[in-house]
């Protein structure tokens, strides 16, 4: 029996609670920091929940950062493996998840970006309902065929960074291609977060609002 469950199974229906994970650096907090703005001018109310090892860091980077009220920023500092927090004992993370949801009873979704880890990284099901994992093509393009439970277990799989490619002698084409391979049936949506043109960022909210919200989005 989990007592974890159960608690967070009687709250619902609440905010919808999404997961990212990915490796360090691949770019989780770039892409909330572009989504936010996407979400808010949809009128899709969200808050979030970081976790680093040892710092606050990315939360700080967020309430400093103007894109949200910086109240709907919450820090999990993990203190270990980041994974154990969001898979083998997410307590911390549906603690804050609940203080957000409760400061704020309009949320619709909790974004909840896992510290940076390996491609073994996955997220309870307890702790959120549906979660995405970010790579980037700087971290070379073989990323995809190395799989892992991130790889293949996200309900998406985001592959960031696309303007670098070239720089970095990477296909951007043939690593979308081979991860669709690889995935099957399973979405793949290649982003760019940062810069002056951003690529990807609508597709990607489009999917959240259409497997997590439930919003009808024309295909
Ligand atoms: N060129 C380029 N740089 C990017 C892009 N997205 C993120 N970055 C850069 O990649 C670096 C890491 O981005 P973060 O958003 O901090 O990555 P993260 O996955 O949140 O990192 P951790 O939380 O530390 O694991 C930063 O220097 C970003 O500016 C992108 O689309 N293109
Ligand atoms: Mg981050």
């Amino acid at each position: 029996m989990n007592v974890i469950s159960s608690t967070a199974d009687a709250k619902r229906p609440g905010a919808a609670r999404i997961g990212i994970g990915g490796p360090v650096g691949s770019g989780k907090t770039a892409l909330i920091e572009a989504l936010i703005p996407v979400f808010k001018a949809r009128g899709i109310e969200i808050a979030v929940v970081t976790n680093d090892l040892v710092t606050k860091e990315d939360a700080r980077r967020l309430q400093a950062g103007g894109l949200i009220d910086p109240d709907r920023v919450l820090a999990v500092e993990a203190g270990a493996c980041p994974h154990t927090v969001i898979r083998e004992d997410p307590t911390l993370n549906i603690a804050a998840a609940d203080d957000l949801e409760a400061a704020f009873p309009d949320l619709d979704l909790v974004v909840i970006e896992s510290g940076g880890d390996n491609l073994a990284s996955t997220f309870s099901l307890d702790l959120v309902d549906w979660w995405m994992f970010v790579i980037d093509v700087a971290q070379g393009d073989d990323i995809p065929r190395k799989r892992g439970p991130g790889i293949l277990q996200s309900d998406l799989l985001v592959i960031n960074k696309l303007d670098l490619a070239p720089h970095v002698f990477v296909d951007a084409d043939a690593i979308l291609a081979e991860a669709r391979q690889i995935r099957g049936t399973a979405q793949v949506i290649g982003c760019r977060c940062k810069g002056a043109t951003v690529e990807g960022i609508e597709t990607i909210a489009d999917t959240i609002a259409r497997e997590v919200l439930f919003h009808e989005i024309p295909a």
